[in-house]
């Protein structure tokens, strides 16, 4: 095989040789700086996820970075004027855990990564806009996280609060919601705790019917997965709030039910243990019962969100010999402490319906209450459901009212209306609506981030840092023990501390905290517009100009957070006056993920493909193409099931066209053989719809069929002076230009042009389209079941795709698996499922 050949030769394809000729014309004449305001093509602003600066760049990145540049290039051959930058989100933990463990200055340590990644950015010719680069930890960047912070307190969307925060024991951080996974710390999997502390928050709730209602805008063009994340993290429930009177108690307690049409079968009331009001209502109970609930209480705090709302659990909780007055009725429940109500959700209380609903089952079965059914709930069969005092299953179904008094016969529908408006009548209740969406914590005690604008005074409070004083800087690290212990390290930095009041000019402390790095990229995306401006976040009229983004490319894993407080900043800004637009990214591209053998690469599996090897073993276009080729971007690639090195032959054989090509630049194509100009205008003509629709591996095979057409021309055909061969090679170079952007200048060049990757799309010759089609039969375990019309010349795979989505297939094989596929291109597909 040539394609790794240190020997240079002219007449052979070497990609060390082709690599070294190109990066330095490439690192002088900056192809991909995007145009300014006077450029007068269309815009298109693409945008792949800023990598944390960890180390040198991994598979990952290349495989995204492979996929976002297609789309980039893509859209400067169809005369665009893209923005396709890049920077780095280059605050957080990994540097500065990495920092501590190393003894250095997280600083130095994450500019010699960024400088480390930079370098192989380049190398792998990502067509970055190199004008632009930011990193979020330089003071010129996180100068506006605290300017837009001081927005949004001044708006009241930035508030402390002192609440009952996830803990990670280990890290000795708070940590948001979101980064705990399944009651243990996202990032080093400790259990998490809680601990109650003064924390600042970004008001998102406020946002929250905005962020649910504007996903329907993005139905189009995001993936579904990501949208029915975001709608279930965001979790907005309808129903009411109902006024409880308490015994003995001047105040009412106020419950969230999405079931007010099952009043009349509430028998107890339950209180999150650890809420305020709990513990309020113990202390009217006897000695024995007030000591069991503070022991009980203890318990709670140290169990996970997760797991106190897990129906597998045994239920617990302490009676607290308290009654609530049922409003519908006048009944006395007596009220129970218990871990499954959460203190933070509706009200931190509940009324229980043990028959409807199954956690209320578990709980009066272990603490033998009454079940009153209030539902007359069917099975399958018809037949009522069974007794769940008896069964242990709730009745969670659809049903008509019975025990319910002259609610009796109505629908579940028709008695929530009832109910509701009865009580609103009454005073004692009203619809209502709860999100599962809580406040962003936003404040961490670790070095590694943007301080809080804030100073502290004693004569006026909290005080925003005025913008003539932002940046508020990190002071050095040098002196201060970066490692957790629970309080900011910043707290030692006693000068830093020490300050005075922006508004009386007393003696006052700065705030210690710094912000959360999702704070970072939560707007990222508008710095890149304007990265040098020294007077605002961004320029607005490079806003109007650029923003939103047409299209964002990054890994699924930023699903929920990442796009959720991109989406909130926002929506804040646009409410600010500063954008007019309330969704930042118009599309969404989540690629896979890179294993290698069947599971995610990491060192202690010692299943780790380290990208510089790759790249030095068979050259950066072969890696780039093979990720583009290993099948639909959003499937995971393994890297032991590709073939980097026949990409590495499939490149030499392309390159080898334009060497062979013997015409001068310009003819006239007219002439040529028709044949093979039929090929190349159907391809240019499907692979602009397949690039458009993210099929990049078909754009890959379809550019395989031409290189092999071509071949066949200069081969045994027309011959390497036919002008039909040079069109044909010019366009292999346009569409490896996408993939594969070494080759593809190296093509070019030998044809007799520069700079491929501003080549511009071939225009299509529409009458070179039109073709002849066959019938192709398509059956399903020998049945006929659809027939499609197909291109004589189409390929085994195109032709297997095609007959198993036909409508006539997809009814008959009624979700069935196929066993195997039977392709006799162009006429015939049998399909035998399992
Ligand atoms: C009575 C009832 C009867 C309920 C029934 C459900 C079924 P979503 O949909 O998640 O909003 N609930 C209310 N506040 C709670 C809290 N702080 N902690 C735990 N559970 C709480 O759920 C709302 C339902 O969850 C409410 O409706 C309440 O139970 C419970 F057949 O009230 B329901
Ligand atoms: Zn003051």
């Amino acid at each position: 095989m040539t394609s790794a050949s240190p020997e240079t030769d002219e007449h052979r394809y070497d990609f060390r040789v082709i690599e070294e000729r190109w990066l330095p014309v490439w690192q002088e004449t900056q192809p991909f700086r995007s145009g300014d305001a006077a450029d007068e093509r269309p815009t298109k602003y693409v945008l792949d996820m800023f990598p944390y600066p960890s180390g040198d760049l991994h598979m990952g990145h290349a495989e995204a970075y492979a996929l976002g540049d297609v789309i980039a290039r893509y859209w400067i051959q169809r005369g665009y004027n893209v923005l396709h930058p890049i920077g780095w989100d280059s605050f957080g933990l990994p540097a500065e855990n990495a920092a501590i463990q190393r003894g250095l200055d997280p600083r130095g340590w994450t500019e010699d990564n960024i400088a480390q990644q930079r370098t192989s950015m380049e190398r792998y010719a990502c067509s970055f806009d190199w004008d632009r680069v930011l990193a979020t930890h330089r003071p010129d960047y996180y100068r506006w996280n605290q300017w837009i912070f001081t927005r949004l307190h001044e708006r009241g969307l930035a508030y402390r609060k002192h609440s009952n925060v996830n803990w990670c024991p280990k890290d000795l951080t708070v940590l948001a919601n979101e980064q705990v996974v399944g009651g243990l710390c996202e990032r080093c999997d400790t259990p998490v705790t809680k601990k109650k502390l003064n924390q600042w928050y970004f008001k998102v709730t406020d946002y929250a019917d905005r962020l649910l209602d504007d996903l329907d805008t993005l139905a189009d063009t995001w993936p579904s997965k990501v949208i029915a994340m975001q709608r279930n993290w965001i979790g907005r429930s309808t129903g009411a709030d109902v006024v409880f009177a308490i015994e003995g108690r001047e105040e009412p307690v106020h419950v969230y039910t999405t079931r007010p049409d099952t009043l009349h079968g509430a028998t107890f009331m339950v209180v999150a243990a650890d809420s305020d009001l709990a513990a309020e209502l113990a202390e009217g109970a006897e000695a024995s019962v007030q000591d069991e609930f503070s022991s009980y209480v203890e318990q709670v705090k140290a169990a996970s969100e997760i797991d106190r709302l897990s129906t597998e659990r045994p239920k617990t909780g302490v009676f607290l010999q308290r009654y609530a007055v049922n409003p519908v009725n006048g009944e006395r429940l007596p009220i129970w402490a218990s871990d499954y109500v959460l203190a933070d959700y509706g009200h931190g209380a509940i009324m229980a319906v043990p028959a409807h609903d199954q956690r209320d089952l578990d709980f009066a079965r272990a603490m033998s209450l009454p079940v009153r059914l209030v539902l007359d709930v069917r099975g399958e069969d018809g037949e009522p459901v069974e007794d769940p005092a008896t069964s242990g299953v709730a009745a969670a179904g659809d049903g008509t009212l019975i025990n319910s008094g002259d609610l009796d016969g109505l629908s579940k529908a028709e008695a929530i209306a009832a109910v509701v408006e009865r009580l609103a009548g009454d005073g004692v209740g009203e619809a209502s609506t709860n999100y599962r969406l809580r406040d962003w914590l936003i404040s961490r005690q670790r070095y590694w981030g943007t301080p809080i604008p804030i100073v502290h005074c004693e004569a006026c409070g909290e005080v925003p840092v005025p913008d003539d004083q932002l940046p508020v800087e990190l002071p050095p690290a040098e002196g201060l023990d970066l490692k957790p212990k629970g309080t900011s390290p910043l707290g030692a930095a006693t000068e830093w501390v020490n300050t005075t009041c922006p508004s009386c000019g007393g003696a006052a402390t700065r705030d210690t905290d710094t912000m959360d790095t999702f704070v970072d990229s939560s707007w990222y995306f508008l710095r890149f517009l304007s990265p040098g401006k020294t007077d605002g976040p961004f320029d607005l009229d490079e806003a109007k100009r650029w923003a939103p983004i047409d299209q964002y490319v990054g890994g699924v894993t930023h699903a929920i957070l990442h796009l959720l407080y991109a989406r909130f900043f926002t929506k804040a800004l646009h409410d600010m006056g500063m954008i007019d637009f309330e969704e930042p990214f118009s599309a969404l591209l989540n690629q896979g993920m890179v294993q290698m053998d069947g599971s995610a690469m990491s060192k202690s599996r010692g299943n780790l493909v380290r990208l510089s090897e790759q790249l030095d073993e068979f050259g950066v276009d072969a890696v780039r193409l093979t990720m583009s080729f290993a099948g639909p971007p959003e499937d995971d690639i393994d890297w032991a099931d590709v073939s980097p090195a026949g990409s590495a032959k499939f490149l030499a054989r392309a390159w080898r066209l334009a060497r062979d090509v013997d015409s001068s630049p310009g003819v006239d194509p007219a002439t040529g053989d028709a044949a093979l100009r039929a090929v190349t205008h159907r391809t240019l003509h499907d692979c602009a719809d397949l690039v458009e629709g993210f099929r990049f591996n078909v754009v890959v095979a379809r550019t395989m069929e031409l290189v092999n057409a071509t071949r066949k021309a200069i081969d045994s055909g027309a011959g390497p002076a036919d002008p039909a061969v040079r069109e044909a090679a010019e366009a292999v170079a346009v569409l490896l230009s996408l993939f594969a952007p070494y080759v593809a200048e190296d093509m070019w060049s030998m044809l007799g042009h520069e700079n491929v990757a501003r080549a511009g799309w071939p225009a299509v010759d529409e009458s070179l389209l039109v073709e002849e089609t066959v019938t192709c039969v398509v059956q399903v375990k020998g049945k006929v079941r659809d027939r499609l019309e197909v291109p004589p010349g189409i390929g085994e795979d195109e032709l297997r795709e095609l007959a198993l989505a036909a409508p006539g297939v997809v009814r008959a094989m009624d979700g069935a698996a196929v066993r195997t596929v039977i392709v006799r291109a162009p006429r015939l597909v049998n399909i035998v499922t399992v």
